[in-house]
């Protein structure tokens, strides 16, 4: 049995110590990352910030004993996904882990189990709708869809739908800081929203080194940082919210082997387990969820 204040003072402190303040990921050149072929399409990477000088944005925002160097992860636990999951939103609380999946005609919301990767309870979207990110706030889930620039707003505990709600973007990415609901739409702003109401109370620019981050996709708020996945790369931005510089970056190739990437789109899904301190990446239509610990690089 863990104790909620010791868990939860050591996941901050793992994460402190294992994050990336230093640069992002090496660049890789087109089509040479093995393996990530399937997932590269035709994304470009312009827009997005490269190759800044090591140490530009050292210890600033950065918390004792942080990891100055590249980040690597590795793998606590695999657990099965369900491959026909795509995976646009991903929450765990509670022991239940929450999927918004998207697709016209296949979106969902669901609770799974962790273990089996199995949904016990879902409800579908609207065949005309194509459902995005989740997050839960009180005894409420709310889900975005792409375009379709509606939310619904579910009960948490039965999934009964509550109400509706409209904004003018694009729907990518969704999760909250206790306060404010915090969405993405692909590009590299992302919009602060009333957790009542659903007004924008305010945006953000996210930059590396100055340079827009752009294709921001799902999201997860951990320990006062916004951890955002890049969409068709394999990188995780973490993200000042009061600021929106990208403090570092998270590097999750690999996860995958070449046979799983064939049948699996990319990398989306990143949720945080607050009492245990554990973190949740998944993605589209991957046939496995991963609980990750987080390492600086040797
Ligand atoms: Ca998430």
């Amino acid at each position: 049995m863990r104790i909620r204040a010791a868990a939860l003072l050591a996941c901050m402190a793992l994460l402190a110590a294992c994050c990336d303040y230093g640069k992002p990921s090496p660049p890789e050149p087109e089509g040479s990352a093995e393996g990530q072929a399937a997932q590269e399409g035709e994304g470009t990477r312009e827009g997005l910030a490269e190759g800044a000088p090591e140490g530009a944005i050292e210890g600033e925002g950065a918390a004792p004993g942080v990891c100055e160097t590249d980040c690597i992860y590795e793998i606590v636990h695999s657990y099965p996904h369900d491959p026909e999951a795509f995976t646009q939103g991903l929450v765990f609380d509670n022991s239940v882990l929450y999927e918004g999946t998207g697709l016209y005609g296949h979106s969902t919301l669901r609770k799974v189990d962790l273990d089996t990767g199995s949904f016990f309870q879902a409800v579908d979207l609207p065949a005309n709708v194509f459902g995005e990110g989740i997050t839960l706030f009180g005894d409420k889930v709310i889900q975005l869809t792409w375009r379709e620039k509606t939310g619904y707003v579910y009960d948490k505990a039965s999934f009964q739908l509550l109400q509706q709600f409209a904004y003018d973007t694009e729907g990518w990415g969704l999760t909250h800081d206790g306060a404010r609901l915090i969405m993405s739409d692909g590009s590299s702003t992302l919009y602060f929203l009333d957790p009542i109401t659903f007004a924008r109370t305010g945006s953000l620019s996210v930059r590396y080194n100055g340079r827009a981050v752009n294709r921001l996709n799902e999201l997860e708020y951990v320990n006062g940082e916004i951890l955002a996945n890049i969409w068709q790369e394999d990188r995780v931005a973490r993200i000042a919210p009061d600021t929106g510089r990208v403090k570092g970056w998270i590097n999750l190739g690999g996860l995958l082997t070449a046979e799983e990437r064939a049948s699996a789109d990319v990398l989306n899904g990143i949720a945080y387990d607050v009492q245990g301190g554990r973190l949740f990446v998944t993605g589209k239509l991957w046939p496995k969820l991963f609980e990750i610990r987080l390492l600086p690089k040797p």
